[in-house]
């Protein structure tokens, strides 16, 4: 038996290529939780758990993902079969409630051991690829309608994305529809624009918001009231015709059913990490298939290494209607990745190989740890 000897975890700081304005918090920086898992026959597997925005997007910080790695899921899986991923999921979910995006990272290792000591991609163990690429939008969040217009005209130009995601929700209803309207005229029909809201409108705001949204030509917003709020979101659906994307209500397969249940979405985003890993996030695909939704490639701003894990597995879905945004990396200043995930023709490709098909670069990884003097603490084992 291969046995699970090491659980490790270090936090990065990358900074971003500008300031990404979300109407929750500013980015400058992203900041990432690495795992690596030693197995008992040598192998290795890494993992990443990543939010956005310290404590502003969700429950989950930084520090909080890796306490609850070091002080709860990693000792009670030392010793334990490796193989076994399906048995290291249930017994973490008795022992540690919410904390999904720390449990993400510990099971994604895992996966990327497996695949890596059976000499096939993580893909494979969720029943193969059917894409080796998917379409991939970029966000455009500088805070300024000029710059960002320009920055969907220079991606448009290099073909590298023509689906464009606007963070709104900071300034006024008023404001931002002006805003999206402006962005949508000047990019004409070269691409398409969505907006986040990222929780930040009342139901009110929301109804002003959407007609205004709709009337320019938006396609689709995403979460634009608080999470909790099923029957405003169900409420909008029923009262437009835009799409309506949930994202932050969305946090495992319970919440997936209760939202498809209350009509309260027309769109999951399905995030690998607010899910829960990615045997959860596949539960969360599943539903919203068997509801007849459409589904969202979504991200939480990881580096290469989850946005790898997360194409691994939506390379397994037949249709993800709304594509993806796992553009996580170029928004960093520098890829962690020795090998960067390529990115072209308006799609994202899936890495090839076993595993998660990546492996870091450890010099960089080096040079972005927040505590370099300290080494990787092994958790357990030593
Ligand atoms: C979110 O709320 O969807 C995804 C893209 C981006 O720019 O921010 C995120 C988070
Ligand atoms: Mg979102």
């Amino acid at each position: 038996m291969t046995k699970i000897d090491q659980i490790e975890t270090l936090i990065l700081e990358v900074p971003t290529i500008r300031g990404h304005v979300l109407s929750m918090a500013t980015m400058r920086t992203q900041t990432a939780v690495l795992v690596r898992v030693r197995f008992s026959d040598g192998s290795e597997g890494i993992g990443e758990g990543t939010t956005i925005g310290g404590l502003s997007y969700g429950p989950e910080s930084p520090e909080g993902i890796q306490l609850a790695i070091e002080t709860y899921i990693a000792p009670a899986l030392i010793g334990r079969n490796g193989d076994d991923v399906n048995g290291a999921n249930q017994l973490i979910d008795k022992l540690v409630k919410g904390n999904r995006i720390a449990k993400t990272a510990v099971e994604i290792a895992l996966w990327d051991g497996l695949g890596k000591r059976l000499g096939v991609p993580v893909s494979q163990l969720f029943g193969g690829g059917v894409h080796d690429h998917l379409p991939v939008a970029w966000t455009l969040a500088s805070g300024n309608t000029d710059t960002d217009i320009a920055e969907a005209q220079e991606m448009i130009e290099k073909r590298r994305h023509n689906i464009f995601k606007l963070k709104i929700g900071k300034r006024s209803v008023r404001e931002d529809v002006a805003h999206v309207a402006k962005i949508i005229e000047a990019i004409g029909g070269a691409g398409t624009v969505r907006v986040d809201i990222n929780t930040a409108w009342s139901l009110h705001d929301a109804r002003w918001g959407l007609k205004g949204l709709q009337e320019a030509g938006c396609e689709l917003a995403e979460q634009p009231v608080p999470a909790r709020d099923r029957r405003a979101m169900a409420e909008l659906v029923k009262g437009y015709e835009i799409a309506v994307m949930a994202d932050e209500a969305l946090n495992g397969p319970e919440d997936a059913l209760d939202v498809a249940s209350a009509r309260a979405a027309d769109v999951f985003a399905v995030k690998i990490g607010q899910s829960g890993g990615l045997k959860r996030a596949s539960e969360v695909i599943a539903i919203g298939q068997a509801a007849g939704l459409g589904l969202y490639g979504g991200t939480m701003l990881e580096t290469g290494l989850s946005t790898a894990a997360a194409l691994q597995l939506f390379s397994t879905v037949g249709e993800m209607a709304w594509g993806t945004e796992l553009f996580g990396p170029l928004l960093l200043t520098e890829d962690i990745l020795a090998t960067p995930i390529v990115y072209r023709d308006f799609c994202v490709e899936v890495p090839q190989g076993a595993g998660l098909g990546v492996a870091l670069d450890p010099d960089k990884i080096e040079f972005f740890r927040r505590d370099r003097e300290r080494t990787m603490k092994a958790v357990a084992g030593k």
